[in-house]
């Protein structure tokens, strides 16, 4: 697909020693953080928003695929390069431009790691608030091309939320500017958002104007294990609606639980079957009360014992704890299908019950955690690619568990996007006219279809489009 002639091309736009062309060096860009992959046949390593014009305009000239990717690290195989062409890293990108207290604002390339670009802002006194469990080496660019979430968003939001600006390369070449630098902005159309967890296949990210807030005074962090899920479903309930404004509410399961037991700051009982992690940002007072009484309520909803974290190293840990909860799950089975439904917020325990009836009827570990204070369900469908019973089975079982989440008028991607993973289910939320209607726009966009071709949209045929 990738000519001779494009190779030379290339390699006059980022020079010999930022293009890789081996089999061995091509196969570490062929993945993400799903079990897909596919080699792609040249990767390129820009280092500026006018190589990428040049190399788009390329793409176009020539007719190959394209395919931005920060580190690899998105769960919906949004960055795999599924046709082929070029994979385009952005890593070489990785400039922190500005740090604003005065304006409450950063701008920033699309290739900093995001846990440098948090320590960055903490460092002034601010905070950036979006925390996806992969902080540690994801690229901000990433979270925006996918609108990642994380722990906090119950009280701060997702990465949307925070994107004040981008500058993008278009699939035809051209650079634009979207948005503003400013906290308030309603020129013309919401193209900002649009680029927002549009998956890499509207354009190319070089630079983000993000919205920063005040560093909060203190963080409360707690524990409590439930000897049933049910009960700890009902706590979650009762926290969310008691007003106390929790900034993370996370839950995992038994199974979950026994991945990462090994990796808290204490021991818990044999018997605990669920445990909610729950974190309280605010004046250290007022954090201090709240997480008292949301103490009281898991204590009321029958956890036993209910922690707090003692020290920041402990709160660190049980957080660790929870951000390797999925490559942890490998303990399980050695493949899964990794989901991010929501639902509403009243709908979690009935989730949780059909969830546990669809596994004993399957006959398939379905193992759930995540962002209950969202009603972001992280259900992952564990199977091992040798035992053909369960091979056969996971198909049919994560449709039903879409179907579940729909008729709980709940989403099928919360943080994770749809990517490869999810594309065939996209018919299950989105109706004919509005998907054909999002195909004109990627079309306008990208007449060619040469940026990030054969995501989101389900293959014609597939039967579920
Ligand atoms: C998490 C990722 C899987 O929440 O979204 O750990
Ligand atoms: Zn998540």
């Amino acid at each position: 697909m990738v000519s001779d002639n494009v190779i030379h091309e290339l390699e006059a736009i980022v020079g010999q020693e930022n293009l890789l062309t081996t089999p061995e060096e091509r196969w570490c860009y062929a993945y993400d953080a799903t079990d897909l992959a596919q080699m792609p046949d040249a990767v390129v390593f820009p280092g500026s928003a006018a190589e990428i014009c040049q190399i788009v305009k390329l793409a176009n000239q020539y007719g190959f695929p394209v395919t931005p990717r920060g580190a690899g690290t998105g769960r919906s195989g949004g960055s795999v390069p599924i046709q082929g062409g070029v994979v385009l890293v952005l890593t070489r990108l990785n400039r922190i431009l500005e740090i604003s207290k005065e304006d409450l604002v950063a701008v920033v390339e699309p290739g900093v790691i995001l846990g440098r670009l948090k320590a960055a802002v903490e460092a002034q006194g601010l905070y950036y608030p979006p925390d996806p469990s992969s902080a540690d080496f994801c690229t901000i660019g990433g979270n925006v091309a996918e609108c990642a979430g994380g722990a906090v968003a119950v009280q701060y939001g997702v990465t949307r939320d925070y994107v004040l600006g981008l500058t993008v390369v278009l699939p035809t070449g051209e650079l634009i500017e979207a948005g503003t630098r400013t906290m308030k902005g309603v020129v013309g159309y919401d193209l900002t958002r649009l680029f927002l967890g549009s998956e890499g296949t509207l354009g190319v990210i070089t630079r983000i104007i993000l919205k920063l807030v005040s560093k909060p005074a203190a963080r409360q962090t707690l524990a409590a294990a439930f000897a049933d899920l049910t009960a700890a479903a009902s706590a979650v309930s009762q926290i969310l609606t008691s007003g106390l404004a929790p900034t993370a509410l996370e839950f995992m399961d038994r199974a979950t639980l026994e991945c990462v037991r090994e990796l808290l700051p204490f021991p818990l009982p044999a018997a605990a079957a669920a445990l909610l992690l729950i974190a309280v940002d605010g004046q250290p007072h007022d954090v201090e009360e709240r997480a008292g009484r949301m103490a009281q309520f898991c204590g009321h909803a029958g956890a036993d014992p209910v922690i707090r974290a003692r020290s920041l190293p402990e709160a660190e840990q049980l957080w660790q704890a929870r951000k390797v909860i999925s490559p942890a799950l490998k303990k399980v089975r050695p493949l899964k299908v990794s989901e991010d439904v929501v639902v509403p917020i009243g709908a979690i325990p009935r989730l949780i019950s059909a969830l546990q009836e669809i596994s004993r009827r399957r006959g398939l570990p379905i193992h759930s955690y995540g962002h209950a204070g969202d009603g972001n369900i992280h259900v992952n469908v564990l199977y091992d690619p040798k035992v053909a019973r369960e091979r056969e089975a996971v198909a049919a079982t994560v449709q039903e568990i879409l179907a579940v989440v729909r008729k709980l008028r709940g989403t099928l991607s919360g943080e994770h996007g749809i990517g490869l993973t999810k594309a065939p289910y996209l018919g299950m939320e989105l109706s004919p006219a509005a998907i054909a209607l999002q195909r004109r726009l990627k079309q306008a966009f990208d007449p060619n279809n040469i940026m990030n071709p054969g995501k989101i949209f389900p293959a014609t045929g597939s039967g579920l489009d």
